[in-house]
C-alpha cells in the first residue's frame, strides 16, 4: 500500500485528522507517522467503535455464568493423596525438562506510579530484592532441584522493553545465563477517543498502547520463543505475572493435575477476600469455562452468596496458568481472535491544535482496547482449576498503598517465611494480633516451597528483629 492509499483508507474510515500536522512534517516523522498508520487495522477499529462506543451499543451482553468445578484445598485424605500424586507427576515433568516458565510483563503499571517496569520494583521484605529477582531466584533454584534447563521467556512491551532488557543485562540476567532468558516483545493497539477516533500522541506518533496479556498467545508464536522453547524440549509452560511477589513458580502439584488431566490450559484461583477483590472469577460462562474480569462482573452476581453466606463465587482468577505448548501452536495454527475488553484510561495525546493535552488527575481522555489470555480457556480441549492459599500463592503489587500494596505485600512475605520458620521448628516472635514480630527474609535459593529450613530450628529471633536467611 502506498502512501495516497492509505490517506485514502483512513479516510474511508473517518481517521483523516491523523494527516492534520503531515504538511508540517520532516522526512522521518513522516515515516513515523506512516508505519504506525500501516499497521491498523482500520476495519478492526470500526468494530470495535461500533460495538463498543457508538450511541446505540449494545451494553456489555450479559452472559449467563454458573459455578465450575474446581479441585478444592484438600481436606480428606484420599485428596490429600491426589495432591501427592499430582506434585510427583509434576516433579517428574520438571527432572525430564519439559517445564518453561513464561512472565508477562508488557503492563504499564499506571496504578503503582512507579515509572520503571514494574518488575523493578523493590519488594524484600528487608533487602532490596525486586520482583524480577525474585522470579529469577526461585528459577534458578527449580534449575537446581531438577537439575533441568528451565528457559524463561518474558514478554515485554514497547513501552518497556529497552528498560526491561537493560535491567537484566545490568543484573547479568541473575547468573541464568543470557541464553536461557528470551524476551518477546507484545504487539500494540491505537488507543482512541471515546467518539472512537485515533489519538495521536504527537504531530507525528499515533497513542499507542500494548494490547494485553493476551496478546501473549500470538507474541510467544511470533517471536519465535513458542519454536525456542520446542527446540529444548519444553512442551508444557508455567505462565504468571510480574507483580506477584508470592507465586511458587511451577508448583509442581499444579503443574502435575495440569498434565495428567491432559489439559490444554489450567488456572489456580483463591478464595476471594469480598465481593468486591479486583480478581476476574472463574465460571462456566455461557456453558463454557471462562473468566469474567471483575469489572464486567454484575454486582448482585459479585455479591451472591450460598446458603451458608460464602460467595456462589468465590473462585478468584489469580493469572496463574498452565499453558501446552501444544495448544499454543494449535491456536496460532488455525487463526484465533480472543475477544477485545474496553479500559477507559488516561491517555497522553496531543489536541487539534497539536499542544499537549492537559488532563486533569483522574481524568480518563481515551480508551484503550485489550485482550486477555483467560480468554483462551473456552479453546482448550481440557481444563484444570486448581484452588490455592492465598498466603502461599498470591501477593499482587498493584496499588501505592492500602490493599494490594507494597506493604501488604511484603507483611505477606514475612508471613510465609514465618509459618516454613514455625513449620521446621523455630520459634517467631507473634504480636498479639498473631502476625510475625519481626520481618523475615528468606532467598529461594535458601528454600524454594519451604524446605531444607530444618538448620534454623534453634534461631534466635528477638522480637522486632530482622531475619535474612
Ligand atoms: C489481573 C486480572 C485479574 C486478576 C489479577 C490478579 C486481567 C484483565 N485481570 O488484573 O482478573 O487475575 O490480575 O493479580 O488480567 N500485562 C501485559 N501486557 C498488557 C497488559 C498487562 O503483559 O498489555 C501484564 C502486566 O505486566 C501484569 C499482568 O499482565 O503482569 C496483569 O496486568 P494488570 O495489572 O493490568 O491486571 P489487573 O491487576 O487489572
Amino acid at each position: 500500500m502506498n502512501l495516497a492509499d492509505l490517506r485514502q483508507r483512513a479516510k474511508a474510515h473517518g481517521q483523516d485528522h491523523v494527516f492534520a500536522f503531515w504538511d508540517k512534517l520532516a522526512e522521518p516523522e513522516r515515516q513515523c507517522l506512516a508505519s504506525h498508520l500501516f499497521a491498523v487495522d482500520f476495519a478492526l477499529i470500526d468494530r470495535l467503535k461500533h460495538e463498543f462506543l457508538a450511541a446505540n451499543a449494545a451494553p456489555v451482553a450479559k452472559a449467563k455464568l454458573s459455578t465450575a468445578p474446581i479441585v478444592a484445598l484438600p481436606k480428606t485424605d484420599a485428596e490429600r493423596k491426589a495432591v501427592q500424586a499430582a506434585h510427583a507427576e509434576g516433579e517428574k515433568a520438571l527432572r525430564a525438562g519439559r517445564l518453561g516458565c513464561f512472565l508477562v510483563a508488557g503492563g504499564q503499571g499506571t496504578r503503582l506510579g512507579f515509572n520503571s517496569p514494574k518488575g523493578c520494583f523493590e519488594i524484600g521484605p528487608i533487602t532490596t530484592r525486586s520482583l524480577f529477582q525474585v522470579h529469577a531466584e526461585k528459577i534458578a533454584a527449580l534449575r537446581r532441584q531438577y537439575g533441568a534447563k528451565v528457559p524463561w521467556v518474558i514478554m515485554t512491551s514497547d513501552a518497556n522493553d529497552a528498560a526491561t532488557k537493560a535491567y537484566f543485562e545490568e543484573k547479568n540476567f541473575y547468573g541464568l545465563g543470557k541464553d536461557s532468558v528470551r524476551f518477546c516483545v507484545q504487539a500494540n493497539m491505537p488507543a482512541v477517543a471515546p467518539d472512537g477516533k485515533l489519538l495521536l500522541e504527537s504531530k507525528s506518533s499515533l497513542a499507542l498502547a500494548p494490547n494485553g496479556h493476551g496478546g501473549s498467545i500470538k507474541a510467544l508464536h511470533d517471536s519465535g520463543a513458542l519454536q525456542w522453547l520446542r527446540g529444548l524440549g519444553v512442551d508444557t509452560l508455567f505462565y504468571f505475572q510480574v507483580d506477584n511477589a508470592l507465586n511458587q513458580i511451577c508448583d509442581p502439584a499444579f503443574v502435575g493435575r495440569h498434565l495428567l488431566a491432559g489439559a490444554e490450559m489450567s488456572s489456580k484461583v483463591v478464595r476471594k477476600r469480598d465481593w468486591k477483590e479486583p480478581v476476574g472469577v472463574i465460571g462456566h460462562i455461557d456453558g463454557k469455562l471462562g473468566v469474567i474480569e471483575y469489572s464486567d462482573l454484575p454486582e448482585d452476581l459479585a455479591k451472591a452468596t450460598d446458603p451458608g453466606g460464602a460467595l456462589t463465587y468465590w473462585a478468584g482468577s489469580i493469572a496463574i496458568h498452565v499453558l501446552a505448548v501444544g495448544f499454543v501452536e494449535r491456536l496460532n495454527k488455525g487463526g484465533f481472535q480472543l475477544p477485545y475488553h474496553k479500559a477507559r484510561k488516561a491517555v497522553q495525546c496531543i489536541g487539534p491544535d497539536g499542544a499537549a493535552l492537559k488532563l486533569k488527575p483522574g481524568e480518563k481522555n481515551g480508551v484503550k482496547f485489550e485482550t486477555f489470555v483467560f480468554d483462551a480457556l473456552p479453546l482448550a480441549r481440557a481444563t484444570v482449576t486448581v484452588e490455592t492459599a492465598r498466603e502461599d500463592d498470591f501477593g499482587p503489587v498493584k496499588n501505592a498503598e492500602g490493599e494490594d500494596s507494597p506493604a501488604t505485600a511484603r507483611a505477606m512475605l514475612t508471613g510465609l517465611y514465618a509459618r516454613w520458620l514455625a513449620a521446621a521448628g523455630c520459634t517467631v516472635p507473634r504480636k498479639p494480633d498473631g502476625t510475625p514480630d519481626c520481618r523475615i527474609e528468606i532467598a529461594p535459593g535458601t528454600s524454594l516451597f519451604g524446605e531444607g529450613l530444618e538448620k534454623y530450628r534453634d534461631l534466635k529471633i528477638a522480637p522486632g528483629s530482622d531475619v535474612v536467611i
